[in-house]
């Protein structure tokens, strides 16, 4: 273990100077009961102000740490998206960065009562029922959202999101930003991590994203249906591997321990997990027993050839195959499916450096970064490194609490400090030359507090080949006295921080709705959003005025409706108490930005229509009486005057 060697960057009031060492299990298991009080208490040393940024001259280009520089004059665009998890709400944000402004939510997992996501036919079918027709669940709690790839750089296809509560994967189309797929894992419980390919491990001539890896926390019995409950050296847990294009489940690896969040090589090559079980622990102080917990590697190329020659097994009633990538099957590293690379105390995140040289874990309950170089661990798996370890090419101090580390892509790390609430930049090359033994390396850069107790941490482009070191956000998870006070429920403080120069400058603070978790930020040139839909995606659309009406079949009724602005087809339609309709409304309106609404009073029903799409509706008719539809999604100088009578006879 190194030693801190930026003595100067050390903060005041560190009392003991071995507080820098392991947190160890009886230390944090005081903590147990009382919250996060070590990460407040920490805070509390280090209130200090952060440095100021220097206000820019009137009328300069922006400079570097400007305030200007998140403020846009009306009218003008940001230059970056950010897309955000949005946490319990359960949806994917949509930022445009630097001026920090949310500029839409896609609905996933989660109602959305502005879009009717969860009430028209189409978004159920994504979301997934009950055989009564409503909705299997209702609630999520979303953590991480990547994109998909294309040489080494975002494509604009797709991005991703998990939930964590119900074990879902979504897929939001990035041209249309509106969630199409929802996957719910199988054998898993606690899907934490996620993270695309970046290129086939076998064929060179795809060198786009085609899988999404998954790491689920929990471990479960399996299968999981009330045996061995009791039973926890039974419990286990899967890395799951998910079809970018049909988001059907490819494959599962049963491993020791658990999976927290996950990284993929530039070569396609590698995914790996970070794992803070690896004792398999069900209670507190259990899972925080063994010094070093792991990076675990799977080699991609291997398993999907044991996968084809049949090498598996199911569980339960799911008909994904697993393959086994326990330690004990894997110890031949020339055909092992795992890697496991040792990594100090419960480490939290693990991080591909822009130079596709690199995964860095963050230790967590240690105060260290571990950067394992991928090369070697390919040189593991083909039988040329001793030991896996031996991959480990820095283990250095950082600070207390390491959780997630950003890249600038000019060889500097940035990692959110928990406890010291503060980030930490350092340059990955000097920590390597560090740790083989040149100790005059300064590797610690800079340090900045921040507001506070940091979780996630992303720059413009990070984990891209193209990070360009602009941008770095990081997403406080406390924001205590920075916002308005709005009674116990705070919300957390996103700050936004300019890392174009040696210093880094906090720039501005947002306030956001608890929680937010991950998030990543790519150039805008990169997003093509369509601005209309295409009229022939939607197979019930009403394309020609003629088709509009009321069609009955017994006691099964479709409404038939396109709404142009400021009117619906119908001005009234007539139904019977007992019938059960599906009501389908196009927007013809070709016009972008002319989008409407369709509201039925007492019936819960209220969605909209982008230009040229088409939504459905179904209910049973149940309440006799006169019920104005109407428009709920301003459109028109008469948009008061556009309704349609539902007449509900009795
Ligand atoms: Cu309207």
């Amino acid at each position: 273990m190194s030693q801190d060697q930026n003595k100067d960057h050390k903060l005041d009031g560190q009392p003991d100077p071995s507080r820098r060492k392991f947190l160890n299990t009886a230390a944090f298991a005081g903590l147990a009961g009382a919250g996060l009080s070590v990460g407040l208490s920490a805070c509390k040393q280090e209130q200090a102000p952060a440095p100021a940024a220097p206000a820019a001259p009137a009328a300069a280009p922006v400079a570097h740490g400007s305030a200007n520089a998140t403020h846009l004059k009306p009218g003008e665009l940001d230059t970056y998206y950010g897309f955000w998890s949005g946490g319990h709400t359960g949806d994917f944000r949509v930022l445009g960065l630097p001026s920090g402004r949310e500029i839409t939510r896609v609905p996933c997992f989660v109602p959305d009562a502005l879009t009717g996501w969860g009430i028209t036919n189409e978004s159920k079918k994504i979301m997934g029922t009950k055989p009564d027709g409503s909705l299997r669940y209702t609630v999520a709690d979303t953590h991480h959202t990547h994109a998909s790839y294309k040489d080494g750089n975002y494509d604009g296809r797709y991005a991703w999101i998990n939930d964590k509560i119900n074990s879902r994967l979504a897929r939001i189309r990035l041209d249309y930003f509106t969630c199409d797929k929802i996957t719910e894992l199988p054998n898993v419980q606690g899907f934490h991590g996620i993270f695309p390919d970046k290129r086939d491990p076998v064929d060179p001539a795809i060198n786009y994203t085609t899988r999404v890896f998954c790491g689920s926390e929990f471990q479960i019995p399996l299968p999981n249906a009330g045996k061995d409950v009791n039973d926890p050296s039974k419990y286990r847990s899967m890395f799951t591997c998910v079809d970018a294009e049909t988001m059907e489940v490819r494959w599962q690896v049963l491993i020791d321990g658990n999976c927290d969040l996950a990284a993929t090589s530039y070569d396609g090559k590698l995914a790996a997990t970070n794992q803070y079980n690896t004792e398999g622990g069900v209670l507190y102080p259990d899972m925080m027993s063994a010094e070093r917990d792991a990076c675990l590697f799977f080699n991609v190329a291997r398993i999907e050839q044991a996968v084809k020659e049949g090498k598996f097994k199911t569980y339960g009633d799911s008909k994904v195959p697993v393959v086994d990538g326990t330690r004990e099957s894997n110890k031949d590293p020339k055909t092992a499916l795992t890697c496991t690379v040792s990594v100090p105390k419960n480490p939290h995140g693990v991080n591909a450096s822009p130079d596709g040289k690199y995964f860095i874990c963050a230790g967590k309950l240690s105060p260290t970064a571990t950067v394992i170089e991928l090369a070697k661990v390919l040189d593991w798996f083909e039988g040329n490194l001793e030991s896996a370890d031996k991959a480990i090419v820095a283990e250095v101090e950082i600070g207390l609490g390491p959780l997630h580390t950003a890249f600038d892509g000019r060889g500097n790390a940035y990692t959110t400090l928990f406890l010291d609430s503060q980030v930490v930049k350092w340059n990955v090359d000097a920590a390597i030359k560090f740790s083989a033994g040149d100790t005059a390396q300064k590797y610690v850069v800079d340090r900045l507090d921040v507001q506070y107790q940091p979780g996630h941490i992303n720059a413009s482009q990070s984990e891209t080949a193209a990070a360009d070191g602009k941008y770095l956000c990081v997403g406080c998870k406390f924001s205590k006295d920075r916002f308005l006070p709005v009674g116990p429920l705070h919300p957390e403080n996103e700050q936004l921080i300019d890392i174009s120069g040696e210093k880094m400058v906090l720039l501005a603070d947002h306030p956001v709705r608890p929680e937010p978790h991950d998030f990543i930020i790519m150039k805008r040139e990169l997003i093509n959003p369509k601005q209309v839909y295409n009229i022939d995606d939607f197979p019930l659309a009403i394309k020609d005025p003629k088709d509009s009406g009321v069609f009955r079949e017994g006691k099964k009724v479709t409404v038939k409706m396109y709404s142009m602005a400021p009117a619906f087809s119908l001005t009234e339609f007539k139904l019977k108490v007992g019938d059960e309709v599906t009501l389908i409304l196009t927007n013809l309106d070709k016009v972008e930005d002319l989008t409407h609404g369709f509201a039925i009073p007492k019936y819960n029903v209220n969605f909209i229509v982008n230009p040229q799409e088409t939504a459905s509706v179904t209910f049973k008719v149940d309440k006799p009486g006169v019920f104005w539809c109407y428009c709920t999604h301003f459109c028109h100088a008469l948009h008061l005057e556009m309704r349609s009578r539902m007449i509900v006879e009795a």
